[in-house]
């Protein structure tokens, strides 16, 4: 079924409630949320975009980005969200990719992108809403029908980077995202009366699928922040009952004086995900409102996998329980189960986990065991009750502020500039981003951080380029000659270590 036709039961019947609270701005009820969904479906339709088409969108977070998302899944076209931090190179790629039918952005990334992919059908929608496919949709008739789909037909696709620094469109189905949103809306015990608080970039699972997918199945209120503000945040607790945000959202509120129990008092839920959350900021935060943040754990490419309880005890350190439906197993490389607390590889199975990489079924095939297990690249361990924690990743990958940063993508640029022998990024601890990027580089002695940076302002978006440059006379290798990152992140852990944390 088309995930959208669970929706749109619950718009119609939520009519002139809230949908999404714009401060500063007009809010939206479900019956305009719903109205501007089936507009933006018409306008598609008449710009030719059949079912199963791509339509790659770069827009900034306002409604009207949100009825185009529901408004593709209403039509039966595949949705592909990408960062608006990227840079005209990297779209590129993922113009390139995705063979999208339709490429939506702001006006100046679609000058700047499209001299790259010169074929690609384009239309225009603003940091305001405003734009081509907005005066389209506004002319339109709403389209009544909602395309059918089979539970198993893509409906999203989702980029995510590649160890080998190629991003691989991760594709969801309407199965996989409909199954997972019931599960976390009973897990979380979502209520009538819920307000979420959102304040996540929606290009990405967390904001996007995990957020919003609560507030559309029960038809509640969603407080729409165009982005993470600690002072906003304050402003709009008291009227909200659920958070979800990235660790650096906790520390920055954290950093805020104002932010103590009295804040909270109409919160029920604080919820952490997308990177790990420390013991440090879970005994804070709790010291600071006497609440416990309820971690979670997933990924693009399975959505939810694991939760700590709504009422059970919420552990720090640990990413809970396997979430109703899942199975979860550690394992050592040959797949078999290790027993109880030794660490291995996490791998994981159910209705949540996506059906495979866009374009490529080589390095699907090589990610899944033959029973159906997905092999997370994330390493961890169970204990006896099923409690799930998270050790270290078997993947190269660095975190910053919940986005993912693969270094291979950053060393190969690297490895190109004028003056670089050889390079190794590395993530080290920050106090802000959890981690940040790191260069450490075999170079002369022009490569400094300034020249790296100029170096890749156009090639690559700004939060993964290094936030320090190191530069060495050789790389730590092993015998086989593979550079040590540990011993890297062990010589450079504290480059970062005047961002004290707060308390
Ligand atoms: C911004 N900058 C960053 C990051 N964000 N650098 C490293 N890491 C980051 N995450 C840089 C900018 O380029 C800029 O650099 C400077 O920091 C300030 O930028 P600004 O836009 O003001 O930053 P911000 O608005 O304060 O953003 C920080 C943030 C944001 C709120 C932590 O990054 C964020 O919303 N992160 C959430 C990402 C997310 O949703 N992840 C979920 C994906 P300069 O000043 O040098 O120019 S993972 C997922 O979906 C899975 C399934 C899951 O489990 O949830
Ligand atoms: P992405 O593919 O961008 O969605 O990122 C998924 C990755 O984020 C996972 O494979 C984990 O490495 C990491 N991640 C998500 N949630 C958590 C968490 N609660 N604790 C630690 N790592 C997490």
């Amino acid at each position: 079924m088309n995930i959208y036709e669970r929706f749109d039961p619950v718009f119609e019947a939520a009519g002139a409630a809230p949908a999404l609270l714009c401060p500063g701005g007009q809010d939206w009820s479900y019956a305009r949320l719903r109205g501007a969904v089936g507009r933006t479906a018409t306008a598609l339709t008449n710009l030719g975009i059949e079912p199963g088409e791509r339509v790659l969108v770069q827009v900034e977070k306002t409604p009207q980005a949100v009825a185009l998302y529901l408004a593709c899944l209403k039509i039966g076209a595949i949705y592909a969200p990408i960062n608006t931090a990227y840079t005209a190179a990297e779209v590129a790629y993922f113009l390139d990719d995705a063979e999208p039918a339709l490429y939506i952005a702001a006006a100046p990334y679609i000058a700047a992108a499209t001299p790259l992919a010169t074929s690609v059908k384009t239309e225009t929608l603003d940091a305001n809403g405003n734009g081509s496919l907005a005066a389209l949709a506004a002319d339109a008739t709403a389209l009544a029908e909602t395309v059918p789909r089979a539970d198993d037909d893509t409906a999203a696709i989702v980029y995510t980077s590649g160890t080998t620094g190629r991003s691989k469109g991760a594709m969801l189905s309407h199965a996989n995202l409909a199954s997972n949103a019931a599960t976390l809306c009973a897990y979380w015990g979502w209520r009538d009366d819920d307000v979420l608080l959102h304040a996540l970039p929606v290009f990405h699972v967390h904001g996007l699928f995990v957020a919003l997918h609560c507030a559309f199945l029960t038809g509640t209120p969603t407080i729409f922040l165009p982005r993470f503000d600690a002072k906003a945040l304050l402003r709009e607790l008291p009227r909200s009952t659920v958070l979800m945000g990235v660790p650096t959202f906790y520390t920055r509120l954290l950093n805020e004086s104002a932010f103590n129990a009295d804040a909270c008092r109409n919160m029920r839920l604080f919820i952490s995900g997308s990177a790990p959350l420390t013991e440090q900021t879970f005994a804070a935060f709790e010291r600071r409102t006497g609440r416990r943040i309820l971690e979670r754990y997933g990924m693009s490419e399975t959505l939810m996998n694991t939760s700590n309880p709504l009422d059970g005890e919420r552990l720090a350190g640990s990413v809970g329980f396997a979430l109703p439906g899942m199975e979860i197993r550690i394992a050592d490389a040959a797949g078999r189960t290790l027993p109880a607390d030794a660490v291995g590889g996490i791998e994981v199975r159910g209705p949540n986990v996506f059906k495979g990489y866009w374009g490529m079924p080589e390095k699907t095939r090589e990610e899944f065991r033959a029973d159906g297990f997905f092999m997370t690249g994330d390493m961890g361990s169970m204990d006896e009750e099923g409690r799930v924690r998270i050790v270290g990743r078997a993947k190269d990958l660095v975190i910053s502020g919940g986005y993912n940063v693969y270094p291979k993508e950053v060393e190969t640029l690297l490895d190109a500039m004028p003056g670089v022998e050889e390079s190794a990024v590395i993530g080290v601890p920050h106090a802000d981003f959890g981690e940040a990027v790191v260069a450490v580089v075999v170079a002369d002695e022009t490569v400094d951080k300034a020249c790296v940076d100029a170096f890749l302002k156009d090639k690559l978006a700004r939060y993964k380029q290094p936030k320090q440059v190191v530069r060495v006379d050789g790389l730590p290798r092993n015998a086989m000659g593979k550079v040590q990152k540990a011993a890297l992140r062990d010589t450079y852990g504290d480059v970062f270590a005047d961002h004290a944390a707060s308390d």
